[in-house]
């Protein structure tokens, strides 16, 4: 079935049938999964890549000269090449990878922030940030004397950019922005962002945890100093992630943790550590699903961000317009520029008892804080419920939510 919304013709009926999970049937109503700002699903390749690396050529990677080590090798280096071309960086060795955007971001936060930040520095981060784009800086913030400043958001869920170009000054020495929120659906200007932190000599990092699914990302044009990405947000397994840096900047940064693989010669006197990018990768790294990661960024690719992109755009405003038609709902997050994130407060109903009534439906939406307390306060809420959606939501699913949402509503009020 072609499926047309607006000037969209999108065959999603096509693209569902490479998710095996969507054919689930959840309390015995078929899944509607709109937890993808959580997770997304895993196509048929990605699951095909993993079992494929298992059966035929399981090996640890780098070290051994057997052939199975050297087609692990050259399948988890490949992935390296595809996360290159995918966010345009300049060289495969500023590909760094990581267990996720957590990861990532700890991982800038324990060497270039540690070693780089003394008393009276600043760091900017932005009052929509996720828990893991706050906390690592509350903690180099401890250990460096370092102080935090939060870029305000206004109601509609916007940076108000007046004021972070007030905040900056060369106390400035690090921002960490996230481009895309999870919570809201904003997309931060980001580019404006790093152009002025940069005319004050700051380092810019970009968590890119939901942008990179949506968004074409090239990080020679954002000129950012670090990106983050996690696999499992982009159609890829768990467990693995990307943090992209500028090769200067990493080659001067300290190693993250110490092992195997990251060095060039050890000795109990003096031990000198390898090159980039494996200076950062101690340890035997998470092969498979690194080798998966390249199914499903190639599985994007061959897709196109950009027709994705219109699909996502358009369930995005018949959502908002179904959800604006039901009295007593709220949408948080009304930015001009979003990325297809619907959240919402009902009016006398706590969004938990919303998320079980909707999961009745087989409606999976996700409820909470999500990870970005302080924005919840900003709101004076506790939580929102969420539907975020991916390349294979329909208009049809939508229509589900807002029938679950009324009968909901008529129960809970
Ligand atoms: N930053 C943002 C903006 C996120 O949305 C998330 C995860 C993270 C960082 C952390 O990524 P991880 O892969 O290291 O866990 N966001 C969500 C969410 O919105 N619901 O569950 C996880």
């Amino acid at each position: 079935m072609v499926e047309t919304l607006e000037n969209t013709t999108f065959d999603v009926q096509a693209i569902r049938q490479h998710f095996p999970v969507l054919n689930r049937v959840v309390k015995g109503k078929p899944l509607v999964y709109f937890d993808n700002a959580a997770t997304t699903q895993k196509p048929q390749v990605v699951i095909d890549a993993l079992a494929e690396y298992y059966k035929n050529y399981n090996a640890n990677i780098h070290r051994g000269i057997h052939s199975l080590a050297e087609e692990a090798t050259a399948a988890y280096e490949a992935t390296r090449d595809t996360v290159q071309q995918f966010i345009h960086a300049k060289e495969r060795e500023e590909i760094i990878f990581t267990r996720g955007v957590t990861e990532s971001i700890n991982l800038v936060a324990y060497t270039w922030a540690r070693t780089n930040l003394k008393a009276g520095d600043e760091i900017i981060i932005s009052g929509m940030e996720h828990h893991s784009n706050i906390v690592p800086w509350q903690l180099i913030g401890e250990m460096t004397g370092a102080k935090l400043k939060v870029i305000p958001v206004n109601d509609n869920g916007e940076l108000i950019m007046d004021e972070f170009h007030q905040l900056l000054n060369e106390k400035v020495k690090l921002v960490s922005v996230v481009h895309a929120s999870n919570s809201l659906g904003t997309i931060n200007p980001v580019k404006e962002i790093i152009d002025a932190a940069h005319k004050v000599g700051a380092v810019v990092m970009i968590d890119g945890a939901q942008s990179t699914v949506h968004l074409d990302i090239d990080v020679q044009e954002l000129d950012c100093d670090f990106f983050a990405i996690s696999s499992h947000k982009v159609y890829g397994p768990t467990g693995i992630g990307v943090l992209y840096g500028k090769r200067a900047l990493l080659e001067a940064m300290p190693p993250f943790m110490g092992g195997g693989e990251m060095i060039k010669d050890v000795s109990f006197e003096k031990t000198t550590w390898n090159d980039l990018p494996y200076k950062f990768e101690a340890g035997t790294p998470n092969i498979a699903d690194t080798v998966a990661l390249k199914a499903a960024l190639d599985f994007v690719s061959g897709i196109g961000k950009a027709t994705i992109r219109q699909h996502e755009d358009a369930l995005l405003k018949y959502a908002t317009e179904q959800l604006q038609s039901i009295d007593g709902i709220r949408l948080i997050g009304t930015a001009k520029q979003k990325v297809s994130v619907a959240s919402y407060v009902v009016e006398g109903v706590h969004p938990q008892d919303l998320g079980i009534l909707l999961d009745n439906q087989g409606v999976a939406v996700r409820t909470g804080h999500h990870c970005t307390q302080p924005l919840m306060n900003r709101f004076g809420i506790p939580g929102t419920t969420r539907a975020s959606f991916a390349m294979y939501n329909s208009k049809e699913e939508i229509d589900v939510m807002i029938a679950g949402l009324h009968k909901a509503i008529k129960l809970l009020r």
